[in-house]
C-alpha cells in the first residue's frame, strides 16, 4: 500500500469504533479527511460531529453531516485524528496542520482518542518533526527566546494564521526524551496558547496503516 492508501485504510478501520447515535469528535488533516469521507457512508447512524477546525467542519457539512458547537455537547465517546509523530506510549506530536489547539480541546472532551496514521508517523523518540507551538502574536519573540532556553530552534511559520487568530512557531532540533515534562514546561511560557505535544493526554488506540494492512495497538 502507498502512504495515502495506508492513511485511508487506517481511517476506514476507525469506523468500526463508532456506535449508533454518537456525536463523534473529528480531527484535521489528510488522514482525518479520509475518516470524514468514511463517516459520510454511515452518517444516518450517528447524531453528528464536533470538528477540530474550520476545514474539517466544512468537509463534514459538505457531506451532510451535522456539525455541533463544542459548547452544545457534553463529553463525547470518541475522538478520531491523525498525528505527525507517535511513539510507543501513544504520545504524539500534532499541529502540522496548525489545528493543534482545537484538536487538544476537542480530544480532551472525549473518552477515547483513536489515532489514525500511516506507518511513517511511528517513531521511537518524538522530535524529528518540528514541534508546533501556537502563540499569541505579540508574544512571538518572547516565546521564541524561551523555547531556545529549552534547547529548541524555533522558526515562525510565516503567513499562517490559526483558526483562533494566532501564529505558529515550529521548534526544530528537539529530542523529546520526556514528553510530559516538555509539554508542561512549554505550557508555562506566557503567550503560549498550546503546544503540539499530546503526552499528558496520549491516544488510547493506534490504528497504523502499514504496507501489509492496518495494525491495531492499545
Ligand atoms: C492533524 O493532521 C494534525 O495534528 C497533524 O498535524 C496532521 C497529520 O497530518 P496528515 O493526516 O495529513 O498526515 O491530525
Amino acid at each position: 500500500m502507498t502512504q495515502d492508501q495506508q492513511k485511508q485504510a487506517a481511517a476506514r478501520a476507525a469506523i468500526d469504533f463508532i456506535e449508533d447515535g454518537w456525536v463523534v469528535g473529528v480531527g484535521t488533516g489528510s488522514t482525518a479527511n479520509y475518516f470524514i469521507d468514511a463517516l459520510a457512508e454511515i452518517k444516518q447512524r450517528i447524531d453528528g460531529a464536533v470538528a477540530s477546525s474550520e476545514a474539517s467542519a466544512a468537509r463534514l457539512k459538505a457531506h451532510g453531516i451535522r456539525v455541533f458547537e463544542l459548547t452544545a455537547v457534553g463529553e463525547m465517546p470518541i475522538y478520531v485524528d491523525g498525528a505527525d509523530e507517535i511513539n510507543g506510549q501513544w504520545q504524539m506530536i500534532k499541529g502540522g496542520g496548525a489545528a493543534l489547539t482545537r484538536e487538544k480541546i476537542v480530544a480532551q472532551c472525549c473518552k477515547q482518542f483513536v489515532c489514525i496514521a500511516d506507518a511513517s508517523k511511528q517513531v521511537r523518540v518524538l522530535g524529528q518533526f518540528p514541534l508546533p507551538v501556537e502563540v499569541i502574536p505579540m508574544a512571538r519573540s518572547l516565546v521564541g527566546r524561551e523555547l531556545v532556553k529549552l534547547g529548541g530552534h524555533p522558526a515562525w511559520r510565516e503567513g499562517v494564521v490559526t483558526d483562533n487568530g494566532n501564529w505558529i512557531l515550529d521548534v526544530h532540533g528537539l529530542t523529546i526524551a520526556e514528553p510530559i515534562k516538555l509539554e508542561t514546561a512549554i505550557n508555562q511560557i506566557p503567550g503560549v496558547v498550546t503546544n503540539g505535544l499530546f503526552a499528558l493526554r496520549p491516544a488510547n488506540v493506534l490504528l497504523l496503516g502499514t504496507p501489509d494492512g492496518v495494525v491495531r495497538s492499545n
